[in-house]
């Protein structure tokens, strides 16, 4: 394998150029190897300046993630940039695309930056959980002023080249020939005094003042996240203490929160999101399939949603429906909610004209005749379903992606009613379907590989997260999800309230309870359900019989006064709760909220095993991203299979274990793989 520069010298000006896929990371080979071409350029007298391009989709995507929590290995990347900072001749970093952590910290070490159109800079660590370690804190302060720095660091988005220029972090824009522009601007920068050094740029800072109002707004923030802390308190050492000592702060603190298990927790999630990307088991070189329209069948709460999907990714999109009034009444339901993002300013009027005209209503099934894929979003009633696949089989054109869907049923039965089963898949939208950002694609039984990478690749263009998962009930959020809304039954019979049932998903870092959440999305889906598959859920039950249905009635477990977005507790609850626990012989008594917490969490982490054991998740970071992306497990625990990772599997089988005997619910039992893995003192990833 040759070095991972390339080093070229013409008319006194070097070029080193950067090619280490995929994206240019700060391995260790790759700081070696730019540490020997910076080297290079200084002690070839031939040599006037230095310029350092790269190739690829980024210029250096930052530190090696995959390194971190290793030890380190010299040169490391503050070695590397005091190396281009001491160097006696221009250094100059041409940038033709993303600069990113360690990355734009090796860029803020040279004399100059230069922009292609294409250069995006950013300092993303916060959403790792750490802070710039190689002087980001330090540079990017005396570059753009401390609270514009702050700002970049703490939200962690890239500014375009442009805006870039326009902070102070860039110095040139090249429209065009980016290289060229940097080896003339270098060879300019040779004739005259060499600028000194960013890092002694103190007159960059701007008011003190003025950074310090920009912390105080990050105050929330940094009392919940250890890395916003670590940021402020870095930039408040750029004004405080000498440029060297804060730099030997900020990487003490660097250092501290890559050790913290909120930090792992983010950096697996980084990871497992890039391999749940992956479909397992599909033969490489799969190619997806052409989708340049697509039909979704009803047009409800969720049939409207995946419409606005397609509508916002830019593909037509005809929505079918069985009449007219129906319909109308779901193309009026995407206006107004399109109409709801231009009031709020999030959309422009013309933005919404485009894509309304992008949405086409119809009634009949036949006019989804055209479509490269079809959803169906009808009601969740097996007869009705099969008889749609049946239909589409007839009047879908050859090759058309067939996908359901369906949050619970079975997606090869739906197959079984067509003659090309190979087309027929599920894509399991989370509601509300133009936000969230999860997509289940269902594998079925004889689905293809290339209809399974076709639904793939269309999640990606329509801005989800896609997860191939088996078939089974609920597939692997609703399936685990299900185990935590039977122990929200229990714990309410034996003695818990809906708001300390919440209370311990909230202060976990859940947004929203279950109950809360069940409020929100409606308890006559769940009622719906559990009559058709013959389930019983007392309490909830109850509350549907009552007419509670949530907040679409006003009440549910909470009581929503007048048009109120948060429940509040309501005694009539209370006293039902008591009444059905008499009625079902259950003794009530005070539930700690640790046990509330763990009866919620580990019956879903146990359920988590089973589907890895059948193969319905092909990775333990699959279900992790289930739970990110579709209800909102909070990301610092890195999602439920991390989360018992870190926590010990041996503990968690204990406690399973004590639930089984406590309650006599077998299903509590841990599972043969967690009990294995617990056995054998590890976790699952
Ligand atoms: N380290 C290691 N691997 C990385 C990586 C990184 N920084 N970035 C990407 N990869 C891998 C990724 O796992 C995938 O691998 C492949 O590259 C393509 O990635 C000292 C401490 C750059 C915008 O946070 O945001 O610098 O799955 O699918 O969609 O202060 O990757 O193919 O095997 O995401 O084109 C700060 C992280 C690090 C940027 C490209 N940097 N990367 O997106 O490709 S901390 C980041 C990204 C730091 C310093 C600190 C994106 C991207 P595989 P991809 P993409
Ligand atoms: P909904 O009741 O809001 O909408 C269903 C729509 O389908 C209705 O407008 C109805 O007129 C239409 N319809 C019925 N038969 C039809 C036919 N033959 N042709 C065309 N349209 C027809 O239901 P929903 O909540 O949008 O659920 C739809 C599907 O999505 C279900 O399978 C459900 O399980 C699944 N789902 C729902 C949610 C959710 O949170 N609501 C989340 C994920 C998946």
């Amino acid at each position: 394998m040759g070095s991972p520069v390339r080093f070229d010298v013409a008319e006194g000006i070097a070029v080193a150029t950067i090619v280490s896929p995929p994206v240019n990371a700060l391995s260790a080979a790759l700081r070696a190897a730019l540490a020997e071409a910076v080297r290079r350029a200084t002690d070839d007298p031939r040599v006037r300046a230095l310029v350092i391009a790269a190739e690829g989709r980024t210029w250096i995507a930052g530190a090696d993630i995959s390194e971190f929590g290793k030890p380190p290995v010299s040169p490391t990347t503050p070695e590397v940039i005091a190396l281009i900072e001491s160097c006696p001749k221009p250094v100059v970093a041409a940038i033709h695309a993303a600069a990113l952590g360690g990355g734009l910290e090796v860029a803020m070490g040279c004399t100059a930056r230069v922009l292609g159109p294409g250069a995006r800079l950013g300092l993303p660590e916060v959403k790792l959980g750490i802070l710039p370690g190689a002087g980001g804190t330090q540079r990017a302060p005396r570059l753009m002023g401390a609270a514009a720095a702050l700002r970049l660091m703490t939200e962690g988005e890239p500014l375009k080249a442009e805006a870039a220029i326009e902070a102070g972090l860039g110095d040139v824009l090249a429209e065009d020939d980016l290289v060229m522009v940097a080896t003339a601007h270098a060879a300019h920068l040779a004739e005259g005094a060499l600028p000194k050094p960013v890092a002694q740029r103190d007159e960059g800072l701007g008011p003190r003042e003025t950074f310090e109002a920009e912390a105080a707004k990050l105050a929330k923030r940094a009392a919940t996240e250890p890395q916003v802390a670590a940021i402020i308190q870095s930039v408040r050492n750029a004004y405080e203490l000498p440029v060297a000592e804060a730099l030997a702060k900020e990487r003490a603190l660097f250092f501290e929160l890559v050790k913290d298990p909120r930090s792992q927790a983010l950096r697996h999630v980084f990871f497992a999101e890039r391999e749940a990307a992956k479909i397992a088991n599909i033969p490489a070189g799969t190619k997806p399939r052409k989708v340049e329209r697509a039909a979704v069948l009803g047009a409800g709460t969720m049939g409207g949603g995946i419409a606005m999907c397609f509508a916002n990714a830019g593909i037509p999109v005809r929505v079918i429906e069985t009449d007219q009034a129906a319909l109308d009444r779901g193309l009026a339901r995407i206006r107004s909610t399109y109409a709801a993002s231009v009031k709020r300013g999030s959309l422009t009027q013309q933005a919404l004209d485009a894509r309304m005209a992008l949405i086409e209503g119809a009634v009949g099934l036949d006019s989804a005749n055209e479509a490269d894929v079809i959803v169906e979003a009808v009601f969740e009633e097996m007869g009705l379903k099969k008889e749609i696949f049946a239909t589409l089989d007839r009047v879908a054109k050859p090759g058309a992606v067939l996908a359901s869907n369906t949050s619970y049923l079975d997606i090869d039965e739906m197959a079984a009613a067509t003659t090309r089963p190979g087309d027929v898949l599920g894509m399991h939208f989370f509601s509300p379907a133009n936000v969230m950002k999860l997509l289940e694609v269902v594998r079925a039984k004889h689905t293809a590989p290339d209809a399974l990478a076709t639904a793939a690749e269309l999640g990606r263009k329509l801005g989800k997260v896609p997860v191939a998962v088996g078939v089974c009930f609920g597939f692997v959020g609703n399936r685990m999800l299900a185990r935590r809304t039977a122990q929200v039954e229990r714990l309410l019979l034996e003695g818990a309230l809906p708001e300390q049932v919440d209370k311990a998903l909230t202060e976990f870092g859940f947004r929203m309870g279950p109950c809360a959440m069940g409020d929100l999305a409606g308890l006559d889906i769940g009622w719906r359900i559990r009559q058709a598959t013959g389930k019983k859920a007392p309490v909830a039950d109850a509350l549907v019989e009552a007419g509670r249905l949530g907040q679409k009635t006003g009440k549910g477990y909470y009581l929503y006064p007048e048009g109120a977005r948060a429940g509040v507790p309501d005694p009539e609850v209370a006293a039902m709760i008591e009444r059905i626990a008499a009625q079902e012989g259950v003794t009530r008594r005070a539930i700690p909220q640790e046990e509330i917490l763990d009866r919620l969490l580990l019956p879903m982490v146990n359920e988590g095993a089973r589907i890895l054991e059948e193969g319905i998740a092909a990775r333990p970071g699959d279900i992790d991203v289930v739970w990110l992306h579709g209800y909102g497990w909070p990301a610092w625990t890195g999602g439920p299979m991390h989360w018992a990772g870190a926590r010990g599997l041996a503990d968690i089988a204990a406690r399973l274990e004590g639930f089984a005997a406590a309650s006599g619910d077998e299903s509590l039992r841990p599972a043969p793989l967690l009990a294995k893995r617990a056995a054998e003192g590890r976790a699952f990833g």
